[in-house]
C-alpha cells in the first residue's frame, strides 16, 4: 500500500473516574500484555511507548453535585492533553489506551492543540454528548463531546475543573458510527445540530462498506483534516466484547469493527486513535475477557496497516 510505515506513540491512561465501575484502569496494561507492541513491530511500525500517565490521588474529589469526580476528570485530562501534545510534536500517530471515554476530552484537546482542526470519527454504541445539564447519570464518560464541541458552548456551564479546556472541534467535523443507545437529550442535540451519524440502523441498511465510503467522502468534503478516531470497545457487539462497562445488544460484528479501521488507515490521515472502555473485571468469563482484549488489539492493528489478506515485510526474502 501507499503508506507502509507508521510511527506510533502509545500513551496509557489507566483512569476510571469518568464512570463508576472499577477495572477499566487496567485496560492499558492488558492491551500491552496481549502483544500490541511486537505486533505493531511486525507491521514495520516504529513504536514508542510513553508509558502510563500516573493518576494522582490529590485529584480525588469529595462528594459534590450531579457531576461525578469532576476534579479527577478535569485534572487527569489536562495532563493527558499535555502528554498527547508532546507525542504529536515528536511526530507520531498517537494511540491513547484507556481507561474510560472521558479521556477523549484530553486526547482530542491535545491533538487539536498540536495539529489544528480535526475530523473526528466516533465509533460507539453511545453518543457521549450529554451536557452537564442533560446527563441522567452524572458520569463524565457520557459527556466528553459536549465539552469539546464549539457549537454547544452556550449549553455547557463554566466549571473550574475544565477552565483549561477550550472547545476545539466543530460538530460538522464529527461522524458517528455504531450508535444504538442515545439518550433523549442527546438525540435532540444530534438532530438540532445536524450531526452526521451512522447508527446501527444505517449500518444494517447500507452495509459497512457504504457507511465507510460516505464517512470518508464526508470528511473529504470538510477539507481532509487529520483524523482523530475515538473507538469505544462497546461499539462492538457484546457477544464479542463483553468486558466493558456499558454493553448494548445489537452492535458491530468483529468484521465490521475491523473494516472501519482498515478504511481509516487507507485515508493516510489517521493522526490519533483512542481505544477505550475495556474493563476486564466485567468479563464474567476468561474467554469473554480475552475476546474483548484481542478485539482491542485487532482494531489497533487495523489502524496501522494489518490486512486480512496478509502482510509481508518490505525486506522479506523468499526461501530459495
Ligand atoms: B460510553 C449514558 F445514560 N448515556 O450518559 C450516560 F445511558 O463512553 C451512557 O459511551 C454513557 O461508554 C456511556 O451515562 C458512555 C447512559
Ligand atoms: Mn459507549
Ligand atoms: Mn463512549
Ligand atoms: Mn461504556
Amino acid at each position: 500500500s501507499l503508506h507502509t510505515k507508521s510511527s506510533v506513540g502509545i500513551i496509557g491512561a489507566p483512569f476510571s473516574k469518568g464512570q463508576p465501575r472499577g477495572g477499566v484502569e487496567r485496560g492499558p496494561d492488558l492491551i500491552r500484555a496481549a502483544g500490541l507492541l511486537p505486533k505493531l513491530h511486525e507491521l514495520e511500525c516504529a513504536v514508542k511507548d510513553y508509558g502510563n500517565l500516573a493518576f494522582e490521588e490529590a485529584e480525588l474529589d469529595g462528594p459534590e453535585g450531579v457531576l461525578k469526580n469532576l476534579k479527577a476528570v478535569g485534572g487527569f485530562n489536562q495532563r493527558l492533553s499535555q502528554a498527547v501534545q508532546l507525542v504529536k510534536k515528536d511526530g507520531h500517530t498517537t494511540v491513547m489506551l484507556g481507561g474510560d471515554h472521558s479521556l477523549a476530552i484530553g486526547s482530542i484537546h491535545g491533538h487539536s492543540a498540536a495539529v489544528g482542526q480535526l475530523g473526528i470519527v466516533w465509533v460507539d454504541a453511545h453518543a457521549d454528548i450529554n451536557t452537564p445539564l442533560t446527563t441522567s447519570t452524572g458520569n463524565l464518560h457520557g459527556q466528553p463531546l459536549s465539552f469539546l464541541v464549539k457549537e454547544l458552548q452556550s449549553s455547557v456551564p463554566v466549571l473550574p475543573s475544565f477552565s483549561w479546556l477550550k472547545p476545539c472541534i466543530s460538530v460538522k467535523d464529527l461522524v458517528y458510527i455504531g450508535l444504538r443507545d442515545v439518550d433523549p437529550g442527546e438525540h435532540y442535540i444530534l438532530k438540532e445540530l445536524g450531526v452526521k451519524m451512522f447508527s446501527m440502523s444505517e449500518v444494517d441498511q447500507l452495509g459497512v462498506s457504504r457507511v465507510m465510503e460516505e464517512t470518508c467522502d464526508y470528511l473529504s468534503s470538510r477539507g481532509n483534516k487529520p483524523i482523530h478516531l475515538s473507538y469505544d470497545i462497546d461499539a462492538i457487539d457484546p457477544t464479542v466484547t463483553p468486558a466493558t462497562g456499558t454493553p448494548v445488544v445489537g452492535g458491530l460484528s468483529y468484521r465490521e469493527g475491523v473494516y472501519i479501521t482498515e478504511c481509516l488507515r487507507e485515508t493516510g490521515r489517521l493522526s490519533a486513535v483512542d481505544l477505550v472502555e475495556v474493563n476486564p473485571l466485567l468479563g464474567k468469563t476468561e474467554e469473554g475477557i480475552q475476546s474483548t482484549v484481542s478485539m482491542a488489539v485487532d482494531l489497533l492493528l487495523g489502524c496501522f496497516g494489518r490486512l486480512r489478506e496478509g502482510n509481508h515485510p518490505s525486506d522479506y526474502n523468499p526461501p530459495k
